[in-house]
């Protein structure tokens, strides 16, 4: 007999259909009209499975400590659940006790999995909390530069500058022109954090369209932006945006088309940022000339868009991918002077916006209401970093460091426990986070699939996934909650992440804390009814499971209220948070804090890499998100390996370059520099600019020995591991240049989806 029942995930909703046993398909949420391909992945939840708690060899027979050097090489001996628990509550005891709770590092980064009480990050910084703190991390991979650089600009977190900037029905209504740096593309608007009911995407873009808002995408990318809005495509050099921008500032002042009266009346330091323009500081005007000699845009199209835009109602939109490499702050702020100087911030459909399509939620015009919660109680550790500088902390513990105006110090790191992320995904130049991985005593992973992550852990606890468990779901952000029932019985032993932490939490004296009474189902219970009292208007849980979903009332999560447009209609009566009280063209906050990579007035600073100085490695690589999956997830589910050849990741590239080397579409290529090296396969694309190639993120990492060659195509092999700026010191993944070369050798096998040597007890 088969049964459908419905789940939420980070990319949509589906409707599972299992038989007694198994996943027979996948069918997309009814209500969704552009569901993501991810969904079919679903059905290899048997597949690369961790079945049992398993234990490093060196570290089973020897303790913590044994031969860390082979973290990742090494066989793991299966044990059974007491065994496991016992040591991994035995060993968090020693570290605490000997060293105090900031050794454990326990920030966690990454996106899990869908559901509002099975969340793994929520689990494991409550299970850290309750036994005493652990050194956190802030920020995130995203939009780290963003976070840090916004509020020092508007007074508001970045957060809110998103729910709060234009939405699509207004853009519809009110923007003549969007001109879009790093463009908003489609696939990555299929995710959302915690799941949407609907992909909306597509078709607010097309109504855009035939309402007459015209597109410019400056990327160098093309299908950043989607055909059907029949953008104007002008390739850009990649990481050359804060130039662009900084040229059509100078162009819209030297013409006298700048808004004079907002400029005086809503920003503070305009002389400031208006000298460095003019080049009165460094005697290098930043003309549209010098623009195009940066960006590769021509300098007559930058002078006449920078005309258009002062003469229509503007929307200026960038990317977070923009931000995401060296001196990423500056973009941003140079966007927000760009915006400041054409007068339209706060006004309908005009002014800025960051990161439309990056995530479904942007510009969706759904307002933020209530889901239930699972509290995190408090951490008793305040020692923290900035998220991108895990392998830092592990090399350099009791080093200082520099963060947004802080000086902070790198603690000591003795046991790292991660659930719900991959470090061996997200982090840049893998080879370095391999040697600092080797730094503490012990590494405890819960994960459901056999990942780089997991083969780099001296214990692996098995969790389950979303289908093998309940849980209510949704997002803040969207219009729907989910009842997301359980389809499958667990896989091999695999347990609830939050079973787990109770099994400890008992063992470490922390049982009431954790579980205060409750099992799973009482939780959820629980948090559901709590947040219903407060919200009686929703469905009752029982009303939920059995209706699969609800969707809530546009009336109930109005759209935000634009503070800007507040700001802009009467600065007086509503001043920004900001220590001027306007928005900072030029801050003395950040002056102060002397960094010498991050100067108090946007600016273009040369990247440590880009087409401007590639004379050893000459292409630029943009390791952007996949379209078959999120980041590293179901990387061996059907939708993610179609698109592989030989089960390794293709490498786009454009004609010029690969003739110049001799390529074809589908050769076997090594992408290479000094930090590694990676094999992929070619694919030639004319929608790429020269000297730039691109690889998708989200290969299992697959290397052939410690440092060596990675067989399956990640990107992160090659990436660089420093911060945009002393200030916000986010990630600079897309600041990457690399050489492309055929492989001559034998094409290894990629062995990626194995399972590791399991031994038994
Ligand atoms: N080169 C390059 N690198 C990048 C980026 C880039 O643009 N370029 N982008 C960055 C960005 S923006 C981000 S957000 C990061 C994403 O990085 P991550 O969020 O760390 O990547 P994921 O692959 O989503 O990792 C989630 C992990 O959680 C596991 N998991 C899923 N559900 C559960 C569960 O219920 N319990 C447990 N215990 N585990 C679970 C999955 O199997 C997976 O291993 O990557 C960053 N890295
Ligand atoms: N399908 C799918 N969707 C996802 C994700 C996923 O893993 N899979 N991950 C989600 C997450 S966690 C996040 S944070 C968002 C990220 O959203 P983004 O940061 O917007 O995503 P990216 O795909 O990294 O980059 C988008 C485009 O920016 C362009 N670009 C890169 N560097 C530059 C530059 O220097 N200048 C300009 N002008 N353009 C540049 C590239 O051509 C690239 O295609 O995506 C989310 N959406
Ligand atoms: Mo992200």
């Amino acid at each position: 007999m088969t049964t459908r029942r419905l789940t939420l995930t980070n990319w949509g909703a589906y409707e599972v259909e299992t038989d007694d046993h198994d996943i027979t398909a996948v069918h997309p949420f009814a209500k969704d009209p552009d569901p993501s391909p991810i969904g079919q992945s679903l059905k290899a939840v048997r597949r690369s499975r961790v079945m049992r708690p398993a234990v490093r060899e060196s570290w089973y027979r020897h303790g913590p400590g044994a031969n860390n050097e082979r973290r990742g090489y090494e066989p793991f001996v299966e044990v059974g659940w007491d065994v496991a628990l016992d040591l991994v509550a035995a060993e968090i005891d020693r570290v605490r006790t000997e060293f105090g709770n900031q050794a454990i590092f326990g920030g966690s980064y990454g996106w899990a999995s869908a559901g509002r009480f099975h969340h793994a990050l929520g689990q494991v910084h409550r299970f850290l909390n309750s036994i005493g703190g652990y050194t956190d991390s802030v920020d995130d991979y995203s939009i780290a530069a963003g976070h840090v650089i916004t509020p020092h600009v508007f007074g508001f977190s970045f957060d809110d500058f998103v729910d709060e900037q234009p939405q699509f029905p207004e853009i519809a209504e009110h923007t003549d022109l969007v001109v879009s740096f790093g463009g908003m593309p489609i696939k990555n608007s299929q995710v959302s954090y915690g799941g949407q009911g609907r992909h909306l995407l597509a078709d607010r873009l097309e109504t855009c369209r035939d309402r007459g808002v015209r597109f410019v995408n400056l990327s160098p990318l093309r299908e950043d932006l989607i055909d059907a809005v029949d953008a104007e495509w002008l390739p850009t050099r990649p990481n050359t945006d804060a130039a662009v921008m900084l040229g059509l500032a100078h162009s819209l002042l030297v013409a006298g088309e700048h808004d004079e009266k907002f400029l005086a009346s809503r920003c503070f330091g305009w002389e400031r940022f208006r000298a460095y323009l003019l080049g009165d500081m460094d005697g290098i005007p930043k003309t549209a000339e010098w623009a195009s000699d940066i960006s590769g845009v021509a300098a007559d199209r930058i002078r006449s868009l920078a005309f258009e835009m002062a003469g229509a109602r503007t929307l200026l939109t960038v990317s977070w991918s923009v931000q995401r490499s060296d001196h990423g702050e500056q973009p941003y702020w140079a966007a927000s002077a760009l915006a400041a100087m054409l007068g339209q911030i706060g006004l309908p459909g005009g002014g800025l916006g960051f990161g439309y399509g990056a995530v479904g939620r942007v510009g969706q015009g759904v307002g933020y209401h209530e889901l239930p919660r699972l509290p995190q109680g408090t951490n008793a550790v305040a020692d923290f970093i900035p998220v991108a500088r895990i392998s830092d902390l592990l090399l350099r513990g009791g080093e200082e460091f520099d963060y947004n105006g802080r000086r902070l110090t790198y603690p000591e790191t003795h046991l790292v426990y991660w659930a719900g992320g991959n470090p061996f995904h997200h982090h840049q130049d893998l080879n370095r986070l391999a040697v600092a991985w080797q730094r503490p005593d012990t590494v405890v992973v819960h994960e459901p699939f056999w990942n780089a992550l997991a083969r780099s852990a001296d214990v692996v606890l098995p969790a389950t996934t979303t289908l093998e468990r309940s849980d209510v779901g949704g997002s803040t952000t969207d219009d729907f909650i989910f009842w997301m029932a359980q389809a499958i019985e667990p896989v091999g032993d695999a347990r609830n992440d939050y079973d787990i932490f109770s099994d400890l939490a008992l063992r470490l004296g922390a049982d009431d804390r954790f579980t205060e009474g409750r099992t799973a189902d009482e939780w959820i219970e629980h948090l559901y009814d709590r947040f219903r009292s407060y919200h009686p208007e929703y469905p009752t849980l029982d009303e939920l499971q059995h209706n699969g979903y609800f969707q809530i009332p546009e009336a109930w999560c109005p759209p935000a209220v634009s503070r800007l447009a507040a700001f802009a209609q009467d600065a007086t009566a509503f001043p920004l948070s900001t220590p001027s009280g306007r928005i900072e063209l030029y801050s003395q906050t950040i002056e102060d804090f002397g960094y010498v990579d991050c100067p108090p007035h946007p600016a273009w600073l040369e990247p440590a890499e880009w087409l401007g100085n590639a004379n050893h490695y000459p292409l630029h690589m943009i390791s952007n998100q996949p379209r078959t999956r999120l980041h590293s997830q179901w990387d061996h589910g059907e939708t993610s390996l179609a698109a592989k050849v030989d089960g390794r990741e293709q490498i786009g590239m454009n004609p010029e370059d690969a003739a110049e080397r001799g390529l074809e579409q589908g050769d076997l290529v090594r992408v290479f520099n000094d930090r590694g090296a990676t094999l992929a396969s070619v694919a030639i694309r004319d929608d790429l600019i020269e000297r730039v190639v691109q690889l998708p993120t989200g290969a299992w990492w697959d290397p052939v020995e410690p440092g060596g060659l990675d067989r399956a195509g990640n990107p992160n092999v090659l990436t660089r591991d420093a911060g945009t700026s002393l200030l916000a010191q986010g990630p600079t993944a897309q600041t990457c240049l690399v050489q492309v070369e055929r492989f001559t050798g034998h094409s290894p096998r990629v062995e990626a989806h194995d399972l590791p040597v399991l031994l038994s007890e």
